[in-house]
């Protein structure tokens, strides 16, 4: 089964480097320079000690980032929502050791990864949510500078287009998901894309950068069915400086 799965992937990675426009030997050569985003437990939220995933505390007070997310919203979308992917993302992870070591109903697989895909898929995101955030008061928001703004300004035309189309993206976003600004490292260029869910229409290359929740849970007791105007509010509070180190982390 092992065997099988690395030649699916393998497989489909050369699959997607030819949608990308490169040839076979091309795509091969290039392969190495597709790198998957690296981060540590500590940013990922993962004990080693335990061998499972914790929910991170927040890098702020919960009513840090007023008036544009109130502390209430805060602490029912940290302690609530993200410790429930956590939770699930843990259980996910046990009942698949369990078929691999204990066996059972291989439908289960299907079932569990799934599980996996959604939580797990929670849990990453809200870890980025919560640093890709600063309060106002300590330098969040204003604009990205260096290399980080060259490559907007490069893929988008200027930074306030860009702001224009990631909030636009966002805020248009089918149901429930997310609006990310991605480094895409094979085109080496910025993408902007919708997630549904926490996981769906986002693909493995994709470099995670800037992630603006966009579920009902995330704004709905301020904004009720505003998500415009809290998209729009979102960029007040942006970490532009973690957000460029994953940008220079990414394309190194
Ligand atoms: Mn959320």
């Amino acid at each position: 089964m092992d065997h099988d799965l690395s030649r699916r992937n393998a497989i489909g990675s050369i699959a997607a480097l030819g949608a990308l426009g490169l040839s076979g030997s091309e795509a091969l050569s290039a392969q190495p320079k597709i790198r998957p985003a690296k981060f540590s437990p500590t940013e990922i939220g993962y004990d080693a000690q335990k061998q499972e995933f914790v929910l991170p505390e927040l890098p702020y007070a919960y009513n840090a980032l007023e008036p544009v997310i109130d502390e209430q919203t805060m602490r029912i979308h940290h302690d609530k929502h993200h410790a429930g992917y956590v939770k699930g993302a843990n259980t996910a992870v046990a009942k698949l050791n369990e078929y691999l070591w204990q066996g059972g109903d291989p439908a289960l697989i299907q079932h569990w990864e799934r599980q996996l895909s959604f939580h797990m898929g929670g849990h990453i995101n809200h870890t980025l949510f919560w640093t890709g955030m600063k309060p106002e008061s300590e330098g969040g928001g204003g604009k990205p500078e260096g290399n980080l703004l060259a490559q907007i300004e490069k893929d988008f035309g200027t930074y306030s287009a860009f702001v224009e189309y990631f909030t636009s993206a966002a805020t248009k976003v089918e149901g429930s998901g997310w609006g990310w600004l991605v480094y895409e490292p094979a085109s080496r260029r910025l993408m902007v894309l919708q997630m549904q869910n926490q996981q769906d229409m986002m693909f493995a290359s994709a470099v995670p950068l800037l992630g603006v929740d966009v579920w009902e849970h995330a704004y709905y007791l301020k904004y009720q069915n505003r998500r415009a105007d809290y998209a729009k509010a979102f960029m007040r509070v942006v970490n532009w400086e973690e957000v460029s180190r994953r940008y220079e982390a990414a394309r190194a």
